[in-house]
């Protein structure tokens, strides 16, 4: 990451860097995609595709298999897919970010069909992840397509990572994707910024940032391939469980003990990593 993309991010809480993958790197992600949606490809252990709320509740009757599925979680067993989180480019930057010890914490497609609400409103990403400090999480996005403000591009509050990180609930719309939680008295923030985005840019951002997006009004589709990183250092915040379903992976580096890997090991002779003061 260049002192000025870094400058940008520390003073924005995201940054854009252009074109990080060609169309060519690209491909096989949206092909696998494709399978998965189609059925072609067996979902690899643990990964879950979902359908959009809309459509599993007979909302809408999807013409193509590819208007019926919101997301692609937890791709880290998928050999094509996990090429993504592991990629040395995107890793680079991440590591200007949280550090060498580099933890995937969660990985996800998103494919907002048009047709669907699919709108996800304002939120914080470390409502999903009960440890910190929170300047060692960062988010990837990548856009695999044109993903213009009408095909539901993400929408960030530049300089909202310096907040709390504020209860959520439920929106009150009439149709919500599960997990889709919004920052409770935040609606359509009058600071937003749209990202509109080109294929290969990708948006790093931090977990406090507030961010969303709208409905895919356009009659094309609105793919993104995206993971969480963290420093392996990070610990659980006090009272956190510790015993859930985590599927977290070191990516690059090395695991920590008391870290979010090993929670329960024998207290680290270093220290959690610092919050950043920025
Ligand atoms: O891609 C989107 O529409 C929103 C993704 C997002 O904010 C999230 O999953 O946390």
């Amino acid at each position: 990451m260049t002192p000025e993309q870094h400058a940008t991010y520390r003073k924005s809480g995201y940054v854009v860097i252009p074109k990080l993958f060609t169309p060519a790197e690209m491909k096989p992600w949206l092909e696998r995609l494709s399978g998965l949606i189609r059925g072609e490809i067996a979902p690899s252990e643990g990964m879950l595709v979902m359908r959009d709320v809309m459509v599993a509740k007979g909302v809408v009757q999807p013409e193509r298999p590819e208007d019926a599925i919101a997301k692609v979680q937890d791709f880290d067993s998928d050999p094509v897919l996990r090429t993504y989180s592991e990629h040395p480019r995107l890793l680079a930057h991440v590591e200007g970010i949280v550090g060498e010890d580099i933890a995937a914490i969660h990985c996800m497609l998103i494919n907002k069909p048009p047709g669907v609400d699919g709108r996800h409103p304002f939120h914080q990403d470390l409502l999903y992840f009960p440890f910190g400090p929170a300047s060692r999480i960062v988010a990837s996005w990548t856009a695999l397509e044109p993903i213009s403000r009408e095909r539901g591009c993400l929408s960030v509050v530049p300089g909202s990572h310096r907040g709390e990180l504020l209860p959520h609930k439920n929106p009150d719309w009439d149709y919500v994707n599960g997990g889709y939680f919004g920052a409770v008295g935040v609606g359509a923030h009058p600071d937003r910024v749209h990202l509109e985005m080109d294929p290969g840019d990708t948006v790093l951002f931090h977990p406090i940032l507030l961010h969303g997006s709208g409905r895919n009004l356009s009659k094309g589709y609105r793919r993104a391939i995206s993971t969480h990183f963290a420093s392996s250092a990070c610990r659980y915040r006090d009272g956190a469980d510790t015993s859930g379903n985590r599927r977290y992976r070191m990516i690059r580096g090395r695991s920590t003990p008391g870290g979010i890997l090993e929670p329960d090991a024998e207290a680290p002779t270093e220290p959690a990593p610092e919050p950043s003061t920025d």
